[in-house]
């Protein structure tokens, strides 16, 4: 490849074939870990990669989370190990400084403020993404020597409304289901997630399992028609924000039609009455209020109730509410009534989102928690300060993540240490957030990446080890506590963040409270805890890890919580002897009074629905990585339904901007029937870094439940008017470039380099053909397009380092054309011809990540073999056979071909 001059192309094919003559010198040194994405907690098994090389990475065959499957995301980890957007010295104003250094400021300052302002004035934002030991320090420190509770996390933002729930309704913050549950079960109810994207193996586990047991139904519950939401043999398109409504209204459903588990309810539950009592929906209520079918409602009762096992796995369409937290409450309280708890196949799952979400619960990473699943109960305080013989232990609740920015407003905080999240990004109006965060006195930011929202906003940075380079435990969405083991060295000067805490702790005076040597031991600490004093009265009991040696914790196999005298292997699922951990050992109904999404702004009359997409992770730190992982969404794209969108004259592939009084966002309109009218939906992982004004979070609100604090995320008031541009350049490059006077921009890294669009608002003048000298003087060959022809591109030599296109319209169907010319070309003739003979052939998204296969490949494919299923597909186009992915979208399109075929008999006839 010598199309881009000075380039290191790492995904070369010559590469991959040194690699694999490489795999056989390395089997020796495979290292398991854990996936480093999503709550499912899958194994991975690395081998190979010293620091010139990229490592292998697979599914570890015998990992209880994921039994040798991947995701798309998993298969590309490889991609994503590069030293060069890495932050690798610590940073103060600014300035790389030594670490002793940048302690020292952070150590000032957090006296500075203790000394002046209290205790309080002090914060940590934590994440989910950290490990158990980080998290356990970071916690240990602020609550008990510090002496505030402002510690709280991104959880807050993601899954702070099940905690709550589950707090009120079992006395613990208890996931009582764990995976194999979703596999036995006969109804799997999956509410407010698309865990088809988002939680993709363990929703490939429901798969088989349903290929085995055609008996295992499936509803999806989401406004929107999702890749989970094709695959499910019911799909209820509630309106949005009205599923406390439906859960409710099946309480009382149970209660009329005689069906409630009576004698569950009064052996081990208390409040059924006053629950019921609250509030009562018929069927046609609900209906009407949920904007469904009657039918479709009665159905989805009659369902819960007769099948013998019920799952019903919720996420963050129920918990990203101003209500979440009583939806969750109005899910359980259904399984209370029918029994459907604690046994094989039934219960109520919250399914966690990040790596490590339920470790941070574990050791009180929230601020209305303490540790060890404790809470600031005077009983409580005493023992957990007694356990870490604390100088000054916080005794009240802290501030949760919102109220946080609030009192940076209100100068009550004046010190913040960030670490592993981007919450300039991640926190509802940005624009507020990032204005508060520049306010604050001292903003401490530990990342592993140099150039994020929220590093920009630092005064001090700490460079921080990340996958790969970390040692620790994390635990899954089924209380499964997994090692994650190093296998490269940390670039530069990065460091564990665990590290960090305990120095700066030992800097504050507490050097025996913080001197750990190893994670292990910081683990064994908190196995300690949570069993000190326990007595079977706390859900968290892992007293049977206490005392692993430094091996034994290197050695330790993945494992369910509680782990203790009564079960010593550990435990798949809890009440199942029907007590709770309340102080009757009885579960709690709580009584629910559905409300709908706050929505504020008269004038805008559409309702933004914000999410994940298939290939990327959050603020794109890793995923933006790993070219292949930017090919499924190539660009900010702004889904639309169909009415929706002839009402606004907008057409698919249109710029349009959403806009409310907060902010406007720019993307790329596509008309989807999936949405319903009225509902549109931008993803999350589009930011000024990739996309200009097109970040979602710039247009939602500080609107929060009452319970758990956690954003309303899912449901905000916008506008959406087509935008126009008279001028757009692409440019296939190395790096990105862009012109300072852009009135647009976003970046598509792709295979060998990367594309750079810009736009213009005003008309740019025509430039010619011709030779022009880059920053660093070498010379490039540009191509120019006549405006008048619009499209066509020119061609390049061996010395060329970019191609320019310049048109007056952007044409996205010829922009993936370019793309996929530019990717699979060998040689610049052949690129040039192609990209000459591009005539604007429609590929659509590329589908399948792992080979590549695009919507036009698989309904050539279709169109030709009518009656081919999913296996003749994989096999002749290879799509789906590896990580498995895109199998529900390919089976989408299967189903569209069947009907399409089916439509076209007819018409014959
Ligand atoms: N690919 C990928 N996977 C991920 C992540 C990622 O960034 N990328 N992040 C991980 C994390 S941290 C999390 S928290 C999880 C989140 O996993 P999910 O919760 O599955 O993801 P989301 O896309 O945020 O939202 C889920 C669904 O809620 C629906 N929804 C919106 N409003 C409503 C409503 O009113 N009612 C109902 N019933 N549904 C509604 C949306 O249409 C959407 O399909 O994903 C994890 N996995
Ligand atoms: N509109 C809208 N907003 C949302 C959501 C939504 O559905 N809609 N979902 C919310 C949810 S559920 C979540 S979980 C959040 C996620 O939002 P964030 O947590 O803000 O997103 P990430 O991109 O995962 O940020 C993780 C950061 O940690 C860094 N990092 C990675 N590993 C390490 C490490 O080991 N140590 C340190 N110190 N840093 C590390 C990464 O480089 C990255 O900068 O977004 C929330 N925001
Ligand atoms: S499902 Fe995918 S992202 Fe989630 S843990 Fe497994 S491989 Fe990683
Ligand atoms: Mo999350």
């Amino acid at each position: 490849m010598t199309l881009i001059r000075n380039g290191v192309n790492q995904q070369h094919s010559g590469w991959a074939f040194f690699l694999l003559g490489k795999v056989m010198d390395s089997q020796k040194t495979t290292t398991h870990t854990t996936c480093p994405y999503c709550g499912v907690g899958c194994g991975v098994s690395v081998r190979g990669g010293g620091s010139q090389r990229r490592p292998i990475i697979d599914a570890t065959s015998d990992h209880p989370a994921n039994q040798g499957r991947l995701c798309s995301k998993g298969s590309q980890l490889s991609a994503t190990l590069e030293d060069r957007p890495r932050l690798l010295t610590p940073m103060v104003n600014h300035q790389p400084v030594t670490w002793d250094s940048a302690l020292d400021s952070v150590t000032e300052a957090i006296r500075d403020c203790v000394d002046n302002y209290g205790p309080n004035s002090v914060a940590f934002y934590l994440s989910g993404q950290l490990l158990t030991e980080d998290y356990y320090v970071a916690n240990k420190l602020m609550k008990g020597f510090i002496g505030s509770a402002n510690v709280d996390t991104n959880s807050r933002l993601c899954m702070s409304s099940a905690v709550a729930a589950y707090k009120r309704a079992f006395g613990s913050d208890s996931v009582p289901t764990c995976y194999e549950d979703v596999e036995l079960t006969d109804l799997l109810v999956v509410v407010g997630s698309n865990m088809a994207w988002t939680h993709p193996v363990l929703y490939q586990r429901i798969e088989a399992a349903r290929v085995k047991r055609p008996e295992l139904k499936v509803v999806v519950i989401d406004p929107r028609a999702t890749a989970t939401a094709s695959q499910a043999d019911m799909h209820l398109a509630l309106k949005p924000g009205t599923d406390g409504y439906l859960f409710t209204g099946l309480l009382t459903y149970l209660h009329e039609q005689g069906l409630a588990d009576d004698e569950f309810i009064a052996n081990h539950t208390k409040g059924f009455r006053e629950a019921l009592k609250q509030a009562r929906y018929s069927v046609v209520e609900v209906a009407q209020l949920c904007q469904l079918p009657e039918h479709q409602v009665r159905d989805f009762y009659e369902r819960f109730i007769t099948e013998n096992s019920v799952v019903s796995l919720y996420s963050m369409g129920i918990n990203q509410s101003n209500s979440g937290t009583d939806k969750c409450n109005a899910i359980i309280n259904a399984h209370l009534a029918s029994g459907k708890i604690g046994k094989p196949g039934s219960g109520p799952f919250s399914i966690t989102g990040q790596p490590n979400a339920m470790g941070g619960r574990e050791v009180g990473g929230l601020a209305n928690m303490l540790a060890a699943h404790m809470d600031f109960s005077d009983e409580h305080c005493s023992r957990v300060g007694a356990f870490w013989e604390a100088t000054n232990m916080a005794r009240q609740p802290g501030l949760k993540a919102l109220d946080m920015i609030d009192a940076i407003e209100q100068g009550k905080i004046r010190f913040i240490w960030i670490m592993g999240t981007n919450p300039a990004l991640s926190l509802p109006d940005s624009q507020r957030v990032k204005k508060a965060l520049s306010q604050c006195n001292t903003v401490v930011v530990s990342d592993c990446i140099a150039n994020t929202e929220t590093t920009a906003l630092a005064n001090i940075l700490l460079p921080a080890t990340t996958w790969g380079e970390k040692n620790g435990t994390v635990t899954n969405s089924e209380r499964r506590i997994s090692r994650q083991r190093p296998f490269r060295t940390a670039p530069g000067e990065a460091k564990h963040d665990w590290w960090a805490i305990c120095e700066i702790a030992k800097r504050l005076g507490h050097q025996s409270a913080f001197s750990y040597s190893h994670p292990s031991t910081i683990f064994d600490e908190h196995a300690r805890l949570t069993a000190y004093d326990n007595n079977g009265q706390r859900d968290l009991d892992l007293s049977g890890l206490v005392g692993l040696t430094q091996q034994a914790y290197d050695e330790l196999t993945p494992i369910q919580w509680p782990v203790n005298a009564e079960h010593p292997n550990g435990c798949s699922r809890l009440f199942t002897d029907h007590q709770f951990f309340t102080p009757d050992r009885k579960a709690n109904f709580v009584p629910v009074s559905p409300k709908l999404p706050e929505l504020s702004g008269e004038n805008e009359p559409l309702v933004l629905n914000t999410g994940r997409s298939r290939d990327q992770w959050h603020t794109r730190t890793r995923t933006g990585l790993a070219s292949k992982l930017n090919s499924h969404e190539r660009w900010p794209t702004i889904y639309l339904n169909p009415d929706d969108a002839t009402t606004l004259s907008v057409t698919s592939g249109q710029l349009v901007i959403l806009e409310n009084q907060r902010a406007r966002a720019f993307g790329f309109a596509e008309v989807d029937s999936a949405q319903l009218h009225g509902s549109v939906f931008l993803s999350m992982h589009w930011h000024d870094q990739v996309a200009s004004r097109s970040g979602c979070n710039a247009l939602t609100d500080f609107i929060s439940d009452p319970h758990s604090g956690q954003p309303q995320f899912k449901q905000t008031r916008v506008s959406c008017k087509p935008a126009t541009m008279a001028w757009w350049r692409i440019r296939l490059s190395q790096l990105p470039e862009l012109s300072d006077d852009r009135d647009y921009h976003w970046i598509i890294p792709i295979k060998n380099g990367v594309v750079t669009i810009e736009a213009w608002q005003k008309k740019r003048p025509v430039m010619n053909e011709g030779n022009l000298e880059d920053d660093n003087h070498q010379r490039f060959q540009t191509a120019w397009v006549e405006p008048e022809k619009q499209k066509n591109a020119y061609w390049l030599d061996q010395s060329v380092t970019a191609i320019v296109i310049e048109s007056r319209e952007l044409n996205l169907a010829e922009l993936n054309q370019l793309i996929l010319s530019y990717e699979q070309s060998t040689s610049p003739a052949r690129i040039s011809g192609e990209l000459i003979a591009s005539d604007g052939h429609e590929l659509g998204r590329r589908i399948c990540t792992c080979f590549e296969t695009h919507e036009a490949d698989i309904d050539a494919f279709l169109a030709d073999h009518p009656s081919a299923q999913m296996d003749e597909l994989t096999r002749s186009l290879k799509c789906g056979s590896h990580c498995g992915s895109c199998r529900p979208e390919l089976r989408q399109r299967i189903r569209a071909s069947e009907h399409k075929s089916f439509a076209d008999s007819l018409a014959a006839k």
